[in-house]
């Protein structure tokens, strides 16, 4: 097991450099960079310009899906999916210093990836979202309740982040079912000034009270 390392409770998810420099402007500190149908080349550029992003500015950056390229690059960390490589062996390449997330839709996805050594767990998707294609069947605020109150009784205390369609509107009801944080793109993407304060706001409030 690696020991426990602080997790954001606001992870933004982008494939472009200039929106990663507009997030980290605007005060996020955690940026995953999510990049689809690219030559492992084009990736590894794209994955190095937002790194020298993210280090002027002291922000995390998680690679998702390809493990080979985060360690390569010397990123923060790598999240898995469900069907990239699995935890344990992200775990076993990249050591017990780098951050591994995995995403999960189950129970048995959160139980799999604590056993294996995750340091978070990427639950989802929350509602209806364009931003991922092949959509795991979608949770709601039911699903997840259901789904963190087992962790409870199992004592699985990974830190849950909340991903798919969410809104600042949607902070205080997902905190309140004691969840970690949550997981942005869109709604960060089309106003990242804006909403980066907002959402870190409203994760603040939530914390406080839940
Ligand atoms: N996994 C489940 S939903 C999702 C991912 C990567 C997309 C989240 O993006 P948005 O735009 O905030 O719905
Ligand atoms: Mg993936």
């Amino acid at each position: 097991m690696s020991p426990p390392k602080p997790i954001s409770t606001l992870h933004y998810i982008t494939d472009r450099p200039e929106q990663t420099e507009r997030a980290c402007r605007a005060g996020i500190d955690w940026v995953q960079l999510r990049v689809k149908n690219h030559t492992y080349a084009d990736w590894k550029a794209l994955a190095v310009d937002t790194l020298a992003i993210c280090r002027a500015f002291g922000v995390r950056l998680i690679i998702n899906d390809n493990v080979t390229l985060a360690g390569e690059i010397g990123a923060d960390g790598v999240h898995v999916g469900l069907t990239d490589m699995p935890v344990a062996d992200a775990r076993r390449l990249l050591g017990a210093s780098m951050i591994v997330g995995g995403t999960a839709n189950t129970l048995d996805d959160i139980r799999r990836h604590h056993e294996a050594g995750a340091d978070y767990v990427g639950l989802g998707p929350y509602r209806f979202t364009t931003t991922k294609e092949k959509l795991s069947p979608i949770l709601g605020l039911t699903g997840y309740d259901h789904i963190l109150t087992a962790c409870r009784h199992e004592d699985i205390a990974l830190p849950i982040i909340a991903i798919g369609g969410l809104d600042v509107a949607d902070v205080p009801n997902l905190m309140q079912i004691g969840l970690h944080g949550i997981a942005v793109s869109s709604a960060i993407s089309r106003d990242p000034a804006g909403q980066v304060p907002a959402f870190q706001q409203a994760l603040r409030t939530n914390l406080m009270i839940g």
